[in-house]
């Protein structure tokens, strides 16, 4: 029996980002890895900041191994955190791994007994058995993903906090968005369960979690329509009907009947990643979709009544001032429930990286500022202080109580006349889940005022800097 303890932490990010305070989740990897050690017999925690709602006091936890996630995010708080519990614990074992340290391992190397790339189910418990003496450790990508035990989510300190329960039933992607890290750690090869396998998990975890709703992580959960569909009919024959959000691509749409089934099992919410409505930009990001594709998604999952996250990404070479304002008018326009404006970020690893860096266009690579909401590289058409003026004013447009009040007062009109008309057929639209969401948003994105000036400070110190140097 293993007498070896074992905590897991998922450090917050140093930079306010809306998902600190307001929606947080844990990533699946420790609660992945914590169960397959925990099922060894080994005393498992995961301690997640966020959930948490405070930071890691390191005098106040102790293990005999510490595993460290890191996101670029999350770097520079895991790298801290990592030196701090080997000073203190000098006999620990501190091993950390993440898609940050998959990307760049020798951001880890001075703090970490050692650093994992890539997947680690095949390794973890070898590594904790001290079977690898190397420092820097190669994972590998799993082949048959319904070999992953159920997952404990108990581990997880805090997990009655969360209102969603998360589940991951795909790894990989088969597209190539030059931005995005996922296919550098999880490869372009979609990996994914059997319907069989995601329906048992599901039934299990949401009998465990008396009824919570789902947020399925996968990050294109429909590249495979046929499961899907499998899926949901094994989901109407069991008449598991559960409230559900997914990562979707616009292009499930292609497929209505199969967004009408999803619906019907209790499809909710839809994240997608539209990026940019212009299609010369979706060209330069290699996203492989177009405008008229956002169009018809955005009124396939209307039709159904599945509310709609609309991600965009500004500060893209060919993006403009109007650009993006055009891109919230479209937003307003078509009705999308809720958005993210993102500020392009170039993540290590990534095509869009390696571009810039070697046009010398990024500004700094202090991983707390990519977060997606700051400008960390030269724009091309606009200046980095616009680029976030212009995001922060799509934001408030977009978010403005005015408008919310307006649509509320419309949704209350036209749900009397149907009332006092008998008319019922139009009662599933009336929901109010989103008009919810935009007046909670209205009072986050109020916030970012603040954090954008001090960035717009930070980056002007940066150019100081510079000036002086090349003045010395
Ligand atoms: C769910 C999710 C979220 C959730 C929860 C995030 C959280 N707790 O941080 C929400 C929606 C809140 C979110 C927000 C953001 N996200 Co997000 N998110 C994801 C998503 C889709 C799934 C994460 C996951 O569970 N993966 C599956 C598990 C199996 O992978 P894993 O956790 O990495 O673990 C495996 C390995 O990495 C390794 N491993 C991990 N940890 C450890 C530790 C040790 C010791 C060892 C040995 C191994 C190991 O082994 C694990 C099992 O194989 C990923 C994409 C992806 N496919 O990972 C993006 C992703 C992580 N997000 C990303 C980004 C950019 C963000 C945001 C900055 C931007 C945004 N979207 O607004 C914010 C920042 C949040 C924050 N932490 O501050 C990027 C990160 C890029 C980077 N270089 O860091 C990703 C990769 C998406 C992308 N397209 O590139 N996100
Ligand atoms: S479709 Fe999504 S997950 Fe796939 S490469 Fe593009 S951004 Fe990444």
């Amino acid at each position: 029996m293993p007498n070896k303890s074992i905590i897991f932490i998922e450090p917050a990010a140093n930079k306010t980002n809306v998902y600190d305070k307001y929606m947080r989740l844990p990533l699946m990897g420790s609660l992945y890895l914590g169960t397959i050690l925990s099922n060894r017999g080994y005393d498992v925690r995961i301690i997640n900041e966020n959930i948490l709602g405070k930071a890691i006091d390191p005098f106040e936890i102790y293990a005999d191994v510490f595993c460290i996630t890191a996101l670029t995010v999350s770097a520079n708080r895991a790298k801290l955190l990592a030196g701090q519990l080997k000073r203190i614990y000098p006999t620990a074992t501190v091993i950390i791994g993440g898609i940050h340290a998959s990307l760049l391992p020798e951001d880890f190397t001075d703090v970490a007994d050692h650093v994992v790339i890539g997947e680690a189910e095949e390794i973890i418990v070898d590594i904790v058995e001290e079977k690898f003496s190397e420092q820097i450790i190669h994972g590998s990508r799993l082949a048959d993903l319904d070999q992953l035990p159920m997952v404990n989510y108990n581990l997880l300190e805090g997990v009655d906090r969360l209102n969603i329960i998360p589940i991951m039933t795909s790894r990989g992607c088969p597209f190539d968005c030059n931005f995005c890290t996922v296919t550098k750690i999880f490869g372009r090869k979609f990996r994914m369960q059997s319907a069989q396998r995601v329906f048992a998990e599901i039934e299990n975890v949401y009998t465990h979690f008396n009824g919570k709703g789902f947020f399925l992580y996968d990050d294109n959960f429909s590249a495979n329509k046929n499961r899907v569909h499998e899926l949901c009919n094994l989901m109407l024959n069991k008449k598991l009907i559960i409230p559900l959000s997914a990562q979707v691509r616009a292009d499930l749409a292609n497929d209505p009947e199969l967004v009408n089934k999803m619906a019907q099992v209790g499809l909710k919410w839809v994240y997608v990643g539209f990026e940019s409505i212009h299609d010369t930009t979706l060209q330069a990001l290699h996203k492989s979709q177009t405008r008229a594709d956002i169009e018809r998604a955005i009124a396939c999952f209307h039709r159904y009544g599945v509310n709609i996250h609309g991600m965009f990404m500004f500060g893209e070479d060919h993006d403009t001032v109007e650009s993006i304002t055009q891109t919230a008018d479209f937003a307003i326009k078509q009705e999308i429930d809720t958005v993210q404006f993102m500020i392009l970020t170039p993540f290590p690893g990534t095509q869009c990286y390696d571009r810039l860096l070697q046009a010398k266009r990024l500004y700094h690579t202090n991983w707390d500022y990519y977060n997606a909401m700051f400008a960390v590289f030269q724009p091309k058409n606009i200046s980095p202080t616009r680029l976030i003026q212009e995001t922060y004013k799509a934001y408030r447009k977009f978010y403005s109580l005015r408008r919310s009040l307006v649509d509320l007062l419309s949704l209350l009109f036209h749900a009397t006349l149907d009332a006092l008309t008998w008319n019922f057929s139009n009662a599933g639209r009336y929901n109010l889940d989103h008009l919810y969401l935009r007046i909670g948003a209205n009072t986050i994105v109020s916030q970012y005022a603040d954090i954008y000036d001090s960035y717009v400070k930070y980056l002007t110190d940066i150019e100081r800097k510079t000036v002086l140097k090349q003045t010395d």
